[in-house]
């Protein structure tokens, strides 16, 4: 029997709300017009991933990484965002994905904490925009930590701002990188997406409809 929940801790794009897609968009943008080519099945290699890294694999992908200079991809890497920001523009509160907006709350009446661990620097804008940051205690996002998804370190630092032992949190990702951080960080690891993706994960579900509160608990509850 585990410990007594105390916190769960979301990553953002693709669990809150789709914005994986703008993400997807804007990189293929940028591809396109580099002469790279650029899937839906590459783009998974991407999520979770920090901006730069992302623009390093699509450079690599595409046998162009020693093209340009740093500047220069600071720059690839601002035009991208430019984009992304033109995006999530038009984000509202219906954008949040389905079920979201109660599990949360069914999370925060059970008086467990809740977090945010996201890999995106434009996290804190998605939050407002969706209308829901102030359901959550804490916001850990690419700005205030050293290593990226798959490192344990943003989710055990979301934990340590939460005051909760790691072993006594949820995680909840949509990416490999993010399941694999999760586990590192010795949490127990909830997937969106299809099972296959995801056999570190100690729960998965297709999409994140299907997440209840009562059955998680039970779940984290009688994991050895
Ligand atoms: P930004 P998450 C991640 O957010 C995205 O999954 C990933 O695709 C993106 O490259 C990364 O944020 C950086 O985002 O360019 O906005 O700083 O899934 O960890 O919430
Ligand atoms: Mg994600």
């Amino acid at each position: 029997m585990n410990k007594p929940l105390e916190a769960v801790i979301f990553d953002l794009d693709g669990v809150i709300t789709d914005t994986a897609e703008y993400h997807y968009l804007a990189w293929k943008a940028l591809a396109d017009q580099l002469g790279i080519p650029f899937s839906r099945q590459f783009n998974e290699e991407l999520k979770g991933i920090s901006r730069m890294d992302s623009l390093e694999k699509i450079l690599t992908h595409g046998g162009k990484q020693a093209r340009f200079s740093s500047e220069e991809k600071d720059q690839l890497a601002a035009k991208k965002n430019e984009h992304y920001l033109n995006l999530i523009n038009r984000i509202t509160p219906a954008d949040l994905l389905p079920g979201i907006w109660k599990f949360v709350a069914d999370i925060n009446a059970a008086g467990v904490k809740l977090g945010i661990a996201s890999a995106s620097k434009n996290a804190m804008t998605v939050l407002e925009a969706l209308g829901i940051r102030e359901q959550f205690d804490i916001i850990v996002d690419a700005r205030t930590i050293c290593h990226g998804k798959p490192d344990p370190e943003i989710f055990i630092t979301a934990a340590k701002l939460l005051e909760a032992e790691p072993s006594a949190c949820i995680g909840i990702e949509d990416a490999t990188a993010g399941v694999e951080a999760i586990k590192a960080a010795g949490m127990f690891a909830i997937a969106i997406g299809p099972k296959e993706q995801f056999e570190k994960a100690d729960l998965v579900y297709n999409d994140t409809s299907e997440l209840s509160f009562t059955e998680v608990a039970k779940r984290y509850r009688l994991k050895e």
